[in-house]
């Protein structure tokens, strides 16, 4: 395998507009960002990605962009931005920028022009299609709920969207449309971008048919997922898109792909492949409900563990998969993948221990470095997020009662994820000394950066050393290019595998039960404990006893 200047590196995203706010508005922004860069180095991170910058009307947070050329006023300047990119550089820091691509924002002007002129030269740069005796031309329910089609108005067409209405899907079909996009995403790489992070990039490739399915909810709709499965091709589309802009600048790119087809892997993400990686969702995509989030299911160890470690044995052949517990579209990893009684420091610092010495690019979500949690809201109008108040209605009309609905957004909701930063137990956390654009959580006295920063035992103080070791000169080498293997399968609650190079062998062992747990080894081991998140450690010759919640790294001899 051709080594590349990213495979050993630690990746971070952040939310810009929780992350830290600078002026007062309420508004995390980029200035924000570049003070926090030290704190980010310190930590041990070299890769930031920033959810979307541009200028946005912010209907589904910056996902919906009207001019890819401009930095979103409430952000900050294309100055700002470029000072980012110095002081980033100065450190040794790369900045990734997200790539919304496969659907602009309504007000784009692209967009505004198609309006007034649906069959005329930009409207081919969308997908106007005619109704159906009165009806949208297919079945397809958007993503964010509701139908796909949207009308326009005084006139017999009606335009895709497979997010918000006011998301429009691109046609990557026109070769002019696509001549456009390339020419913008070149001129972030000229300007030292380091790469992107692709969001939804499995849904550029339509069925330009259109064809319905069957129903598959009450609403006589079906999942736009369906028309998705249903084409062929779309890696013709990733590879023009890759010849033409990121392979000419050796750029670093994450992809968003969910239910990529089987076989697909090596073409995605193989040596030669359309990405340099893309995002391992497969623990996640566990809590998939059938209907919606109503209806999702908490997930059990075993799956969890099953999922992870079949992306991790299927892709190490291949290439490397990026690692989360969680994102800006996620609950908080803490909530969705510990169980109650492992939900405290200890537990934190395991479900990270055994993310980031996976094999692949380690991504920390800003907050997962101190533990951040869920956050408990008190009505559906304290939810900002477009998609929870999608799934709020959707589980409403299931039934649910209004309270029911509440907590399966708690559970669920993507706003988990995008609350406010939380720096110091001061008013609002020190994210802003204005009023935050979506509430604090209140745990914040008790959960924030200054406290643990102050404290060697902290989960942040634990994220340090644990980073700092997949990163060491001594052991770089096999958390970055080790095997895969995995250990103690037959036992319930451990997730234990094994990190193997040439010259190294490096086990990592975690028990997520909430007893003690006795691993015997088949024969006699001499380890050296590289990392252990409690005080003690219980070794014999030939077995290990871990407490609940104990996670321990150790180098075999
Ligand atoms: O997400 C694409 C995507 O598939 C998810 O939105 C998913 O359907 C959703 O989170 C379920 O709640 C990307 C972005 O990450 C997301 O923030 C955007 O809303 C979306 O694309 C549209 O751009
Ligand atoms: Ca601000």
């Amino acid at each position: 395998m051709t080594k590349k200047w990213w495979h050993d590196k630690v990746a971070y995203q952040i939310y810009p507009k929780s992350f830290y706010d600078t002026n007062g508005d309420g508004i995390g922004d980029l200035k924000g960002v570049i003070s926090k860069l030290d704190y980010l180095k310190e930590l041990g991170i070299d890769i930031i990605w920033l959810s979307p910058i541009y200028q946005s009307p912010f209907v589904d947070q910056g996902y919906d962009i009207s001019d890819y050329y401009k930095i979103s006023k409430s952000f900050g300047t294309m100055e700002d931005f470029d000072t980012l990119l110095a002081e980033a550089k100065k450190r040794n820091m790369y900045i990734v920028m997200d790539l919304v691509i496969n659907h602009c924002s309504d007000k784009h002007e692209w967009f505004q022009k198609a309006l007034q002129e649906p069959e005329g030269k930009y409207g081919d740069y969308f997908y106007f299609r005619k109704g159906k005796n009165g009806n949208p031309p297919s079945n397809y329910r958007s993503y964010f709920g509701g139908s796909a089609w949207e009308k326009v108005p005084g006139s017999d067409y009606y335009y895709l969207h497979m997010f918000a209405k006011e998301q429009p899907d691109l046609n990557w079909n026109n070769p002019q449309m696509l001549n456009e996009l390339y020419a913008m995403i070149n001129w972030w790489l000229e300007k030292g971008v380091a790469g992107f992070r692709i969001d939804a990039i499995i849904n550029i490739k339509k069925d330009p048919d259109f064809k319905s399915f069957e129903p598959d909810g009450p609403d006589g709709l079906t999942s736009i997922w369906r028309m998705v499965e249903s084409v062929e091709g779309v890696g013709e589309l990733l590879e023009d898109l890759k010849k033409n802009t990121f392979e000419k600048y050796q750029a670093f790119t994450v992809a968003e792909v969910f239910n990529m087809k089987k076989d697909e892997l090596i073409e995605f993400v193989g040596e030669n492949g359309h990405f340099s990686t893309m995002f391992d969702f497969s623990a996640h995509s566990l809590s998939f409900g059938e209907h919606g989030w109503y209806d999702s299911q908490p997930i059990q160890f075993k799956d969890f563990r099953n999922a992870l470690f079949h992306s991790q044995l299927e892709c190490q052949e291949v290439g490397f998969l990026a690692n989360i517990i969680e994102n800006h579209d996620e609950p908080r990893g803490v909530n969705r993948y510990l169980p109650d009684y492992a939900r405290n420091d200890a537990g934190i610092k395991m479900l990270g221990t055994i993310s980031v010495l996976l094999r692949g690019i380690p991504f920390l979500y800003q907050g997962q470095e101190i533990g951040m949690q869920n956050c408990p809201m008190n009505s559906i109008e304290e939810y900002d997020d477009i998609s929870t108040r999608g799934e709020y209605k959707i589980a409403l009309e299931a039934g649910l009662s209004e309270e029911e609905a509440l907590k399966v957004c708690y559970l669920n909701s993507r706003d988990n994820a995008r609350t406010p930063m939380q720096w110091t137990d001061s008013e609002n956390a020190g994210f802003t000394t204005g009023i935050p654009w979506l509430k604090v959580n209140p745990n914040y006295k008790s959960i924030n950066v200054e406290n643990q920063l102050k404290d060697e035992n902290s989960v942040l103080s634990y994220y340090k050393k644990l980073l700092a070791l997949r990163k060491s000169e001594n052991y770089k080498e096999v958390f970055t290019y080790g095997t895969f293997t995995p250990l103690f399968e037959n036992m319930e609650n451990i997730f234990a595998y094994e990190r193997n190079s040439n010259d190294k062998s490096v086990i990592i062992l975690a028990n997520f039960g909430s007893k003690e747990a006795i691993l015997h080894f088949e024969k006699t081991v001499n380890l050296s404990i590289l990392l252990n998140n409690l005080e003690k450690a219980f070794i014999k010759e030939d077995e290990i006893t871990l407490l609940p919640c104990q996670v321990i790294v150790a180098q075999c001899n």
